[in-house]
């Protein structure tokens, strides 16, 4: 195996156009404001533990305080505004995040990790488009298929994970406001600091005070937000398991909820397929974003009679992927976000070895100091294993095999979960065949960890319920059916 990397020299991105700030507040009021009962926390980069800034874990005075802004924005200007000129600041915002990209992107990397290849060219475009995409249709709810008279629901609560920090809340934040809702969003505790550059984006596109408010904090402040009585509609992408706490906790409410959770997902190789392409889209379905993603092909289906080869391929492939520097425009597998990721990938990979599955690692070396853990594959795996069942959120693959296409359907439904699943073939046919049989909400066929504002995004079963992008998006910030519904000075000028 010819394992050799080409050596290049170090490629790394300035972090210079990067203006931090040693302490930020919340952005409350279109101002940043200090805390009323919070306290102060520190956030690292995962890459060299270095500590970047200190930021503010909102209290339950904070949350109120941004709720109150929030709902007065909404009943004072962004309601009441016609959704042409809500466009025009939508499309004012998509225009500077294109403007501040190199910004943002350096910004992301050092606050999660991800290599700035990513952050630079999926993350931050991304973000860009969403906006872009959402500014299109605030004009045009009307004929979005939701009545002819959709209204905004009122304030979003909204609180989002660390492992795509500005693209979630893009997919969050645009098509609230288009639909006229104002938010408080809440970043995760170990990357708030594109959140918070997104706060002086806001400041920059002359946003009215309040239609967005950022409350940094942990775990107690997202529930607070969740909790908050003057939250009409909530929207969570994290954990299954807090999910399922937060559907209890909004049960018997009118708030209206929308939840992205977990995900395990298969990727189903047959034996027909382009099997360079499908090592390619193996990779990208794992390793992108150091397998922190809610919809990674963290399962891996290959057709027995091509295992070997697959298997000999992937391992060829993965030796040359370089792990390090996120700031490298060279490396591939980025940092893993904190220490308790950490420990929870390297938990459940001691737990895939005994109960019996062979762990293979591509050879690299790690840095000395942050968190990381090597590209990493397991063979002998059974749909029994832990491995094949919970979601790792790492660059941990696990790899079972199949005979039939009914085989590999039957294994692909076997989880809890239903995200997202990929299929490789050279046959259209099979390819709807599967598409009709997989139990998930997005079904990749002959690619992976493909994204598009213009598509609908959500899970079946523990993954979630509720679409987030495309026109499906917008249903769950629009009361759709009630003319008389909605903001109260639009309804009287009707
Ligand atoms: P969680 O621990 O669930 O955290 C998600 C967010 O919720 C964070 O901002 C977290 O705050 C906050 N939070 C924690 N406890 C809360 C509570 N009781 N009430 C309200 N908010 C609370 O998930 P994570 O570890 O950050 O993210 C990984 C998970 O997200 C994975 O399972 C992944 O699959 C899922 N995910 C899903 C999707 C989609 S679209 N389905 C996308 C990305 C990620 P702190 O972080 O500050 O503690």
């Amino acid at each position: 195996m010819s394992a050799g990397k080409f050596e290049y020299a170090p490629a790394p991105e300035s972090r210079s156009v990067v203006d931090l700030r040693s302490s930020y507040g919340l952005f409350v009021g279109g101002e940043f404001v200090p805390t009323v009962d919070g306290r102060m926390f520190k956030t690292v980069s995962p890459a060299t533990e270095e500590v970047l800034a200190e930021v503010t874990e909102a209290g339950a005075e904070d949350v109120d305080r941004a709720v109150r802004a929030a709902r007065t924005a909404y009943d004072s200007v962004w309601g009441p505004m016609s959704g042409r000129d809500r466009g025009k600041f939508l499309f004012r915002i998509a225009r500077l995040i294109q403007e501040r990209a190199r910004e943002l992107a350096v910004l992301e990397s050092l606050d999660n990790g991800k290599p700035i290849r990513e952050s630079r060219d999926v993350d931050i475009p991304l973000v860009a488009a969403h906006f872009f995409y959402y500014a299109g249709w605030a004009d045009k709810l009307e004929y979005a298929g939701f009545g002819a008279d959709p209204r905004p629901v009122g304030v979003a609560g909204q609180v989002i994970p660390w492992n795509f920090p500005l693209l979630m809340l893009a997919w969050k934040i645009a098509p609230a406001l288009a639909c006229g809702n104002t938010v408080v969003l809440k970043p995760a505790e170990t990357t708030p600091l594109t959140a918070l550059l997104f706060a002086e984006i806001c400041q920059q596109a002359d946003l009215p005070p309040g239609v967005v408010n950022i409350v940094t904090g942990a775990g107690a402040t997202g529930q607070a937000i969740v909790e908050h009585e003057g939250v009409d509609k909530v929207a969570f992408t994290g954990s299954t398991e807090v999910g399922k706490a937060i559907a209890r906790s909004v049960a018997g409410t009118p708030k209206k909820v929308t939840l992205e959770l977990g995900g395990k997902a298969a990727n189903v190789v047959f034996d027909d397929a382009p099997l360079d392409q499908a090592v390619e889209g193996i990779v990208n379905g794992i390793f992108f974003n150091q397998g922190h993603v809610c919809c990674a092909g963290s399962r891996l289906l290959v057709q027995e009679n091509v295992y070997d080869e697959v298997l000999d391929r992937l391992k060829r492939r993965m030796a040359t992927l370089r792990v390090g520097d996120p700031l490298d425009k060279n490396t591939d597998v980025g940092a893993i976000n904190s220490a308790e990721q950490l420990r929870r990938i390297a938990t459940l990979s001691e737990v895939g070895e005994a109960e019996g599955a062979e762990r293979w690692s591509a050879p690299c070396e790690l840095p000395d100091r942050g968190y990381w853990f090597a590209p990493t594959i397991f063979t002998g795996v059974t749909q029994a294993h832990r491995i094949a069942r919970e979601e790792i959120f790492g660059p941990v693959l696990s790899i079972l095999t199949f005979r039939t296409p009914a085989e590999a359907v039957e294994k692909a439904n076997n989880t809890p979960y239903g995200l997202s699943a990929g299929v490789w073939t050279e046959k259209g046919s099979r390819i709807l065949w599967m598409a009709d049989r997989l139990r998930a909400g997005v079904v990749w066929a002959n690619t992976f960890n493909r994204f598009d504002p213009t598509s609908p995004f959500g899970g079946y079963k523990e993954s979630g319920h509720g679409r987030e992008g495309g026109r499906h998006g917008l249903a769950a910030y629009l009361q759709a059916g009630h003319p008389k519904a909605g903001h109260p000075k639009e309804a009287a000028r009707a």
